[in-house]
């Protein structure tokens, strides 16, 4: 019987054989996918375990938190801050980023992650998600500061996302393709059930917010009405929406399948880029896609090459299958070069 690949081989053969990952990103990986199976078990429970509806709290972006919001962030917080492999964490359910210990020694990674996206849907049982990204920590940095983070994407040395669904599946890159791994929950490990994730280049699916049509910018307007026209428009074929309003699960249905997601910016708050943090969910959502060869972008420049100013800044994304990636991308061009 051929033997299964679980997350620590995997990890293993990154360093070893490929010599991408050092022990200590090793280590950070795995205190992070230990720390969803805890939030998973937190999750499944659902009415059972007193861990639906609200906390009563508000976070830094003034969203009202979940309980399993508050949850899913302690777990993630208590897993890591002790682990000698990281310098300081953030997370979008804090206003400021968190220092490890000083009592042990310091690792060099900054770890950023949203513990729980999608959250609207956590009461009504829809899949939800834990999206992370790792940044090396700059060298002689001294005591670690926010602006220690704000690196553009591109630095990222991996990403992922845990998410909650019919299974629990840990999607993964170290920066050498996407690795899928399904949690065995008899043996407690995830397993690796795929690797080298390709994103189909062309699709006929995509994934957007209707209700918010009559507020985006014409270029986005204008890619969507063409989807909408279907074979006897100027795309030539039918297109099929999906939306579920959780991005883990918008971009996971994305990665394994194809397609094209949508959160552009909208003229309802004009001051702000769109809804979408940058660092911890358009990041390591795009290097994921570009890692499975999609393409990710705001509509002016690829979403790995925007320099961060602020830890919770928001971005504008378009993200997937390559060909309708770069058509947004065009449609954006031609409007700019018109105004
Ligand atoms: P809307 C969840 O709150 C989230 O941040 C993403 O996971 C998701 O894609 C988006 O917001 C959904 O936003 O406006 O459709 O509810």
């Amino acid at each position: 019987m051929t033997q299964s690949v679980n997350l620590t081989r995997y990890l293993v053969e990154q360093e070893r054989e490929h010599g991408i990952i050092t022990p200590q990103l090793r280590l950070l990986v795995e205190v992070v996918a230990r720390a969803c199976k805890r939030i998973s078990i937190a999750v499944n429970k659902g009415a059972l375990g007193d861990v639906l509806g609200s906390a009563g709290t508000g976070n830094v972006q003034g969203e009202v938190q979940k309980k399993l919001d508050v949850i899913a962030n302690d777990v993630l917080i208590h897993a890591n801050e002790w682990g000698g492999h990281l310098a300081a964490m953030a997370s979008e359910e804090m206003d400021t980023v968190f220092p490890v210990s000083e009592n042990y020694p310091r690792g060099e990674y900054l770890l950023l992650f949203d513990p729980l996206d999608g959250s609207s849907n956590i009461d009504v049982d829809v899949t939800i998600g834990t999206i992370f990204s790792v940044l090396q920590l700059p060298a002689n940095a001294g005591e670690v500061r926010e602006e220690h983070f704000l690196q553009a994407g591109a630095k990222q040395v991996a990403a992922g996302y845990c998410v909650y669904g019919p299974q629990t599946q840990l999607v993964l890159t170290v920066g050498r393709g996407v690795a899928v791994f399904t949690l065995d929950r008899e043996q407690g490990s995830f397993v690796l059930t795929q690797s080298d994730l390709q994103i189909p280049a062309r699709t006929s699916e995509f994934s957007v917010n209707m209700s918010n049509l009559r507020h985006w910018a014409p270029p986005v307007k204008r890619y969507i009405d063409e989807c909408l026209q279907g074979k006897e428009g100027p795309r030539g074929r039918d297109f099929n929406m999906r939306w579920v309003g959780s991005m883990v699960a918008d971009v996971h249905r994305i990665l394994m399948r194809g397609g094209v997601f949508l959160y552009p910016w909208d003229k309802r708050e004009p001051n702000k880029p769109g809804k979408l943090r940058l660092l911890y969910e358009a990041n390591p959502m795009s290097f994921l896609v570009e890692q499975a060869g999609g393409a990710a972008t705001n509509g002016q420049q690829r979403i790995l090459d925007i320099a961060p100013t602020s830890l919770h800044e928001r971005c504008s994304v378009m993200l997937g299958s390559r060909e309708e990636v770069e058509l947004l991308q065009r449609y954006h061009a031609e409007a700019a070069s018109q105004t």
